[in-house]
This record gives structure tokens, C-alpha cells and sequence, in this order.
């Protein structure tokens, strides 16, 4: 790690050295114990059973379930799928309600199923869908919700089922980033007809590529056992359609490996969490997500928002960090509705979203896990202090540089 900050010259982005020699990643995979993974993975390869539901896809699917609490989980091969089966398992149609602040999975999952994803506005608080704004978006062609529990923090769970049993909407949750957080008390994974969950290698708990899907229905849970195995019943006995969504053995190998670090994982993570907060606590206008201390969470995400005191726009903030290869990402900018093929079908969607354009515009998410230590959470709130005080030096530095380049081409 280089130097002190002291004068905007010192910046990465006015030509200094960089404050860490090596990137710092949002998204760093854990391994756990790389004995007991390579371990399951010679097993698994001494046992020639690679894929379709072998014994360690079952084992792992035992033992997420019994962690969250749930009657049943289909394990495959990502979020995305897990989506994708859970929707058509559904039955949904026609239009379905979901938030444009989210990855772009979650909308892509309906429209690649020619169900038209209705983007609803978040309520600025909790940064989650509002349910005022999804009940303005029901129409005669809705059949169902589709919460996201951003950043890990649960939708409003009960006002999105009261909806939804009111007006006769099916309701299911994408959990790709709320494994491990509970909704009073209860474990995500509960709620709605089925939840889905992500293990992709960013996730902090992951499966290389890889997701699940858990519901307590026997009926839907069988339905997206077919769903995921091409619709067979048995051999040679193909009773619905499917496609092929299965998990294979070396990664559920990851998955039970994974499990077994799952709390020490959290706990690193909320370390850091509780870092960053104290290290920002008197920067003004950075603001961070807070979570609630009487639920279970996973603190996998440290998401800040960038408000008008800081002093400069998010983006140039982003510039910033990244030149000191803090590699901040705008996890969810812009926002679904503003990109294609959204943007082009629905022109007017941002009509209706003033709460997820604003939030979009001013989010930053930071490295956390094991992409930093003690030392470099340190560096990375005294360089956003440093930016908050000096923020106008800094813009007149940039403005000076900018006429200094422009002058000499
Ligand atoms: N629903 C929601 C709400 C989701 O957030 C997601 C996925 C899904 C559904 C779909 O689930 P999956 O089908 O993906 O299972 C990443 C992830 O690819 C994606 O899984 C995740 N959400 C999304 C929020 O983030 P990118 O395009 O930003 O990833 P990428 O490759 O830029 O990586 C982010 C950072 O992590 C980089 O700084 C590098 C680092 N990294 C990445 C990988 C893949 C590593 O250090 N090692 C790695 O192996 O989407």
C-alpha cells in the first residue's frame, strides 16, 4: 500500500501511483477449506458420478434446507435459471410486477419467457420494492410479483402477500443475495410460493456458477425437480417439458464445503461492514446501508450511497477509486428499465421511477470479504474523507488539468 493523501496531487487520478498496487474486487470468492474441497472432489471424481443429481447435489440440497429451514430445495446450475424455471413453474403470464433496481436477471428471467416484466418504483428507505408503486402497476394481464431482496435486506414481505392475495397474484422472491438473512425471525427462503437463491462466484457464498431454488409446496417443489431434469419421470418417461438446469457434483462439492465456513464468511464480512461504518461515520454525505440489528444478515454487500454534502458526483468519485484501484461498482445503475431491451419496449417506464433513478444514480458498492483487510479498509475511509474535505480543491484541480490538456492538443 502507498503513501499518505495529502493535496489532490497525491490522487491517482492526477498521474500519483495508485493506493494499492494490486485492484481490490468487489466480489472475491471464498473457498472455505481447500482441503475438504479438493477432498469432495476427488471423490466425486473417483465415484465417475459427475452430474445428474448425484449424491453430493443431494447432500448439499439436505443441508441448505435444514440451514434456512425449508421443506425444499432444488439445486442448479445458476440464479438466472432458478428464475427461469421458478416463473414457468408458476404458470406466470402476460405481465409480471418486479423492481427496475436490480441485476438484470431478474428481468431478463420473464421477458426471455415473453412475460413482460412491469417495473415498479422502490420505496427510498428501504431501497426495495414499494408496495404503494406495485399495486399502481397491476392490470387485467398481471399474474404475479416478483420481490428482490436487494443487498440482502427483505422486501416488505407481509405488504407484498397481502397484495398479492388480494389480488389474486402469485407471489415469489429473488433471494440471489439474501442467503442467511431472516424477515422477523424467519429465515429468507420462507416466503412467498418459492424464493431463488444465486451462488455465483461473486456471491459470498457460492458454487462456482450455481443457485437453488426453496419453497415449502411439495407440489411446486416436484414441478421444478421435472422442470430442471428435460421434464423425466424415471428413465425413458418424459412427462412435462424441461430444459437442463442441473447442478453438477463439483460444484455442489463447493456448495457443502462452503457450508460448513458459512458463519465464519458472515462474520468476516460484518467485521468489515462495522469497519467501514466507523472509518466514514464523520465523512459527510456518504451515506451506508444500514441493516436491521434484530435480523439475521449476511453483510455481504457494503453499498453507499453518494449524497449532494460529499461534495462531487458518484461518478467522479468512481473515477477516484478506481484510479487507486478501489474497484467501487454502481450496483444498480441505471436500472433495468434503462437498458435494452427495456429501454426500446418500454420508453416511459422512467416516468415512474424517480425513487430507483435517483438511488441508481448515487450507489457505490465496496471490496469486501477477503478482497480487503483491517489496513486497507483504513486507506479506503481516510482517502474518502480526504475527498470529502478537499472535494472543491479536487474539482478545480480537475477543471485546471482538463484546460491544461485541451491547450496542449
Ligand atoms: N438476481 C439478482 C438480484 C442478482 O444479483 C443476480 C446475480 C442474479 C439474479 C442472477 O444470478 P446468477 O445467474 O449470476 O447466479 C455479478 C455476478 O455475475 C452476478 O451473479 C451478480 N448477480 C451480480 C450482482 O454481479 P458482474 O457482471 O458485475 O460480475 P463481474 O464479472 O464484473 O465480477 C464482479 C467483481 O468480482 C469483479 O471486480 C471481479 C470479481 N470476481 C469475479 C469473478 C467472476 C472475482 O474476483 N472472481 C471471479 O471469479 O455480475
Amino acid at each position: 500500500m502507498r503513501k499518505a493523501i495529502n493535496r489532490p496531487a497525491d490522487l491517482a487520478l492526477f498521474g500519483a501511483p495508485p493506493l494499492f498496487a494490486e485492484p481490490l474486487h468487489v466480489g472475491r470468492p471464498n473457498t472455505g477449506n481447500r482441503d475438504r474441497l479438493l477432498a469432495r472432489i476427488n471423490a466425486v471424481l473417483d465415484s465417475r458420478r459427475l452430474t445428474n443429481n448425484g449424491p453430493m447435489v443431494k447432500a448439499f440440497e439436505k443441508a441448505l434446507a435444514d440451514y434456512l429451514g425449508v421443506r425444499h430445495c432444488v439445486a442448479v446450475c445458476n440464479g438466472t435459471l432458478a428464475l427461469e424455471i421458478a416463473i414457468r413453474a408458476l404458470n406466470l403470464t402476460g405481465e409480471v410486477i418486479v423492481p427496475s433496481f436490480t441485476f438484470i436477471a431478474t428481468a431478463h428471467a420473464l421477458q426471455w419467457q415473453q412475460i413482460t416484466p412491469v417495473f415498479a418504483d422502490i420505496d427510498p428507505l428501504t431501497c426495495n420494492l414499494s408496495p404503494a408503486s406495485v399495486e399502481s402497476m397491476i392490470t387485467p394481464r398481471t399474474s404475479g410479483i416478483l420481490g428482490v431482496h436487494v443487498w440482502g435486506r427483505p422486501c416488505a414481505v407481509g405488504a407484498l402477500q397481502e397484495i398479492a392475495d388480494r389480488r389474486g397474484l402469485k407471489l415469489m422472491f429473488d433471494a440471489a443475495h439474501a442467503l442467511g438473512c431472516s424477515h422477523r425471525g424467519r429465515m429468507v427462503g420462507n416466503f412467498g410460493e418459492c424464493e431463488i437463491l444465486s451462488f455465483h462466484a461473486t456471491k459470498f457464498f457460492h458454487t462456482f456458477e450455481g443457485g437453488a431454488i426453496v419453497t415449502n409446496n411439495g407440489e411446486l417443489a416436484e414441478k421444478l425437480r421435472l422442470a430442471r431434469n428435460f421434464g423425466f419421470r424415471g428413465a425413458d418417461n418424459v412427462v412435462c417439458i424441461g430444459t437442463n438446469g442441473k447442478m453438477n457434483e463439483v460444484c455442489a462439492a463447493m456448495g457443502l464445503t462452503g457450508l460448513e465456513s458459512i458463519a465464519d464468511t458472515i462474520a468476516l464480512n460484518r467485521a468489515n461492514y462495522e469497519r467501514y461504518a466507523a472509518r466514514i461515520s464523520d465523512v459527510p454525505g456518504l451515506l451506508l446501508m444500514r441493516h436491521d440489528t434484530a435480523e439475521r444478515t449476511n453483510y455481504q454487500y457494503v453499498v453507499m450511497q453518494v449524497q449532494e454534502e460529499f461534495g462531487l458526483e458518484r461518478d467522479t468519485l468512481l473515477e477516484i477509486l478506481h484510479a487507486e484501484n478501489v474497484l467501487a461498482r454502481r450496483y444498480f445503475y441505471p436500472g433495468c428499465h434503462a437498458m435494452e431491451p427495456y429501454r426500446s419496449l418500454f420508453p416511459d417506464a422512467r416516468l415512474s421511477l424517480p425513487h430507483t433513478i435517483a438511488l441508481s444514480e448515487r450507489v457505490l458498492s465496496f471490496p469486501t470479504g477477503t478482497a480487503v483487510g483491517k489496513k486497507e479498509i483504513d486507506a479506503i475511509g481516510r482517502l474518502l474523507s480526504f475527498v470529502a474535505r478537499h472535494s472543491a480543491r479536487i474539482r478545480a484541480h480537475r477543471g485546471k488539468r482538463a484546460a491544461e490538456k485541451c491547450s496542449s492538443s
